[in-house]
This record gives structure tokens, sequence and C-alpha cells, in this order.
């Protein structure tokens, strides 16, 4: 039989959850007479090295090997496809690095890059390679004939209610987090592709900014698959703006009602299209959790990466919300960006008793993030040259290079090595209020995250200050050296890290 291995190098920035990427491809090699293999280095718990995989591919002879490349970790991506390259026959590329550099991609040795969503360019490749073997057939690729560079059409936007269900067999339990007699985490639903938002920090590039949706009864099907098949209980709607629809939410939420099903669900969303009834009614349905991208507070801001037009009307409605959510018990966490090259240390401040502010009603908790200017995007486009950080992917070393993160980043400090993003040359006071920002919000996420774990009330307070005295530890010894800090604190870490991730 013939087979294909998937691959996605080690970004440092763990999966929690396995790629839909394959789990989609997967299903149509499968289809096509091929045997999968899968390997994602960047799974929480896959420790596997580049020489395993080069073992792994003179054992096994897959005829073909697919790569899949984030902008963030295109450099792991490259450092792994060189490696690899002479032990394969033919190794293709994708995913939304790709979809805007396929000739670099060519260059670091790919032999095909795939343009944007490839499902149907994938099977007719896979068809072609059966037959003929001309490439030229296959729409939205880019591949070297002799010295030249062929890049095919472009396809239409895939009718995505004609995709299969993807394949989540291919993936190896192990790899993620560890449940006990159940799968987890393998939950994740791409119920709708794209997103009308303009945001100009945001990549629109692989799904458009049309917003396509597939129909609830498939949505349901393959609910209902992940749940009779797998005993899933817990779905992951991954969409980028999934509450847009309102009439399609509700038709979704009557049929979760219906069916009886004992399953929980969460979505992240924009906060636009969010209202009160309709959060009643995502609570009715099994939603317990929301992921908001809410990302900034100052107006002038919001209007420049055109995330609204009336920040006062945007505020006021995040605001509500968080209430709405909080009266129906759906748990909510809210996404914050900074790094803007206009923030400035009042801003930031401003942000941080915001946070102060809001946190009461963020349950589920923050998620931090500096600004990481995506290649074709507006804020990319339009700082790149002037602040000399084009093609950054190429030289700028990600922070880790192995597994080990050291212990104040597992609850206090999350976000941290986001400080490291100065793609502005921002102020380092700015920096400093950024990183007390995070503090604030590291801290309220280690509250919550003990409060849900221990329902008694003497032990929080214990092991909510203990963590956090230990994360102080720990960050004292980093900043002597960091190998200090692996030395001493490298249990404590290894067993929090188990304890963090396991539900
Ligand atoms: C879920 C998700 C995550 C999960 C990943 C879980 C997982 N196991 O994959 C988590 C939360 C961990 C995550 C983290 C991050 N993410 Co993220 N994420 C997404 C999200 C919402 C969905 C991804 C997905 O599964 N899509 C569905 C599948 C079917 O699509 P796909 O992966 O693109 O694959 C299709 C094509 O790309 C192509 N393809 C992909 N791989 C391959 C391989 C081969 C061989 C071939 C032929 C084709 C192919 O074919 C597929 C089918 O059409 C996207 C947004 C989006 N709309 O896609 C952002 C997105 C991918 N994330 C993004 C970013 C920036 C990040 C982070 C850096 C943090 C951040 N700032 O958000 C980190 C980095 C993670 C890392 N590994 O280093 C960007 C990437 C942009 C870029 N230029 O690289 C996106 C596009 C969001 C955005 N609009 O900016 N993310």
């Amino acid at each position: 039989m013939k087979k294909i291995l998937f691959l996605r190098a080690n970004s440092g920035w763990k999966d929690p959850s396995p790629p839909l990427a394959f789990s989609y491809l997967g299903k149509i090699a499968k289809d096509n007479g091929f045997e999968v293999l899968v390997e994602n280095l960047n799974a929480q718990y896959n420790n596997k090295t580049t020489e395993d995989i080069i073992n792994l591919i003179k054992e096994e002879k897959p005829s073909i090997v697919g790569i899949s490349i984030f902008t963030n970790y295109a450099i792991d991506s490259y450092e792994l496809l060189k490696k690899i390259r002479k032990y394969c026959e033919l190794i293709i590329v994708g995913g939304p690095h790709v979809t805007i550099y396929p000739e670099e991609c060519l260059e670091m040795g790919a032999d095909i890059a795939f343009i944007g969503e490839a499902e149907n360019s994938f099977q007719k490749l896979l068809k072609v390679l059966n037959s003929d073997g001309k490439l030229e057939k296959v729409e939205g690729i880019v591949y070297k004939k002799g010295d030249k560079i062929n890049k095919t059409e472009i396809p239409k936007p895939i009718d995505i209610n004609h995709l299969p269900i993807p394949d989540k067999e291919i993936h190896r339990k192990n790899d993620y987090i560890k449940v006990r007699g159940e799968i987890n985490n393998f939950g994740g639903i791409l119920s709708s592709r794209g997103c009308p938002g303009r945001c100009t920090y945001c990549y629109h590039s692989l799904f458009g900014r049309g917003f396509r949706y597939r129909s609830t009864e498939k949505i349901f099907k393959e609910i209902e698959y992940l749940y009779k098949n797998y005993g899933i209980k817990h779905i992951n709607f991954i969409d980028d703006a999934f509450t847009i629809n309102k009439q399609r939410l509700v038709e979704l939420c009557n049929m979760f009602i219906e069916s009886k099903l004992p399953i929980e669900w969460v979505c992240a969303t924009r906060i636009d299209f969010l209202d009160g009834e309709i959060i009643l009614k995502m609570k009715k349905a099994g939603c317990v959790m929301i992921s908001l991208g809410v990302e900034n507070c100052i107006p002038e801001t919001l209007i420049k990466i055109k995330k609204t037009g009336d920040p006062k009307w945007y505020i006021e409605h995040v605001g509500n919300i968080l209430k709405w959510c909080k009266e129906a018990k759906i748990r909510v966490g809210v996404n914050i960006l900074t790094g803007f090259p206009w923030d400035t240390v009042k801003d930031i401040k401003k942000l941080q008793e915001y946070v102060k502010r809001i946190s009461p009603y963020v349950t589920q908790g923050f998620c931090g993030g500096i600004l990481q200017p995506l290649p074709n995007t507006e804020i990319y486009d339009k700082y790149a040259k002037e602040y000399r950080f084009e093609k950054w992917w190429l030289y700028k070393k990600p922070l880790f290079t192995e597994n080990y993160h050291p212990f104040f980043m597992l609850y206090y400090h999350p976000f941290w090595e986001q400080l490291n993003n100065n793609f502005f040359n921002l102020d380092k006071n700015v920096f400093g209020e950024i990183d007390k920002l995070y503090r604030i919000m590291g801290k309220w996420n280690l509250k919550i995250l003990v409060k849900r774990r221990f329902k008694n009330p003497l032990i929080r307070p214990i092991l909510y200050n203990g963590l956090l005295i230990s994360s102080n530890i720990s960050l004292f010894l980093y900043k002597i050296s960091p190998n200090l800090e692996k030395s001493i604190m490298r249990t404590l870490s290894n067993f929090s890290y188990k304890f963090k991730y396991k539900k």
C-alpha cells in the first residue's frame, strides 16, 4: 500500500489538539488508497526528534511527505525539510505561510507548494500522480519544472458542504492531552470558513473574507459521528467568526437541544453579533465557553486596527456580553493584543485598568499577545519596510528550541515569551507596562484555574500562593541563568505541565 506521511515541525508553541488540516487531507488520502501516517512534532506529548523522523521515513518509505507550515514556525519547518529532503521521493507543503510564499518553500527544497484551501487540489494531485503525472492539471499549486517555476490557476473557494467528515483516527491519541478512558481535544470542528472582518493584523488569505458555512445538518452529522465513534462529548468550534450568522446559529442550537446528546461545546468569535437572547440559547444548547476577540480598549487603536468604527459602542457591547455570559453561566475567555507601533505607556496602563475591571467576568481566562505582523496583512504591508522586519520568519529564531519551558510560564506569566516580539522598536517602558499587564492577567488566570480545579475553599489560597511564590522564584532563577532555573525547577515544571493540561 502507498503511504503518505504528514508532518508538522516543532514550533515551541504546543498544539493541544490535532491539526484539522491533516484530518481533512488524510481522509482524502485514505479514500485514494493511501496509508496515512502523521507525526505532529508540535503535539504536546510528541517528543520525537528529526533523527526519529528520518528513521521513520527510511523504514516506511512514504511516497509522499506533506508538511504544514504557519509563518511563526516557517524557520523550524524549513530546517526539518532540509534535513529530511534526501530521504524523500516527493515533498508537498501547504498552510497559511505556503499560501503567501510558495516559491520560498520550493527554494527550501519542497517539490510542490499548495496555495490556499487544498482539499480539491490535493485530491487532484493524487489522481494525477496515479495516471499521467501532468502537474499542470492540478489547480492551486506551484512547482519546479526544470529551472522554471510553474504556477497553476488559483481555484475558486471550495464548496465546503461537499467535504467529507475529517478523519480523526490518523492522529495518535497519546500525543495530546490525556484524559482517563476518553479521547479529548479531538472535538475540533470547522463549521464555516472565512470572516467578513477587516482587522488589519489578521491573516485573511486562506479562507477569504466571505463567510461560507456548512449546512447545520452536515455539522451535526459530524458531531454525532464524533460522539458515536469516539465518545467525544466536548466540541470545539474553531471557526473565525462562529456567531456571525444568527439564523444558522439558532438552527444549530435547536439541533443540539433536540438531540439531547450529552455534549458541551465551546467557540471563539467576534463580539459584533452577540446579544443576550442568543447567549441564553447557546447556553441551553450546551455552550460552556466563549472565547472573545476583544483585543484592546483604546479607542484610537480599535479604529486603526479596523476592529470597529464606533469604539464607544464596542466597549459598551463587550461589557454587556460579559454580563450576559455571567448571567447565562457561560465561561468567557478574552484575547488581548498589544504591541502596535503607536502603543504608549499611557495606553498600556489604561489597558491594565480595563483588564482589572473586566476580570470578574473573565471566568475562563485572558490570552495575551504582542503583535506578530503576519505577511499579507495590512499592518505587515504598511510597516515592514519602515521597521525593517521584512521576511522576519527567516531570521527571527523562536525563543524555545526545546520542549522545556520555565516554570513561571505555566501559570503566572504564560505570555512572557511574547515580550520578545519587538517588531516596532517600542520603548522599553512600554514593554515594562506590557510585562505588568501580563502579570495581572496571569495572576487572574491562576486564580480561576485553582478555583475550577479545587472545590475546597481552604486549599485554594494555599495553592494559589504556593504557585505564585514558586513562579516568582522560577523567574528570579531564570534571570540569573535559564540553566539554573531548569536544573532546580524541572521536576515541578514537568509535573505542573501535566497537571495543567489534564482535565
Ligand atoms: C485552531 C487554530 C490554532 C490552534 C492550533 C491547533 C492545531 N492543532 O492545529 C492553536 C490555538 C494552537 C493555534 C495557535 C496559533 N495560531 Co492559530 N489558528 C487556528 C485556526 C483558528 C484554525 C486552524 C485550522 O485548523 N483550520 C482548518 C484547516 C482545515 O485549515 P488549515 O490548517 O489552514 O489547512 C488547510 C490549508 O492551509 C491547506 N494545508 C494546510 N497544511 C497543509 C499541508 C499540506 C501538505 C497540504 C497539501 C495542504 C495543507 O489545506 C488545508 C485544507 O484546506 C486558524 C484560523 C483559520 N481560519 O484557519 C488560526 C491560524 C492558523 N493561526 C494563526 C496564528 C498566527 C497562530 C499563533 C502564532 C498564535 C496566534 N497569534 O494566534 C499560534 C501558533 C501555533 C503554533 N503551532 O506555533 C494564523 C496563521 C497565519 C500565518 N500566516 O501563519 C491563523 C491563520 C489565524 C489568523 N487569521 O491570523 N492556532
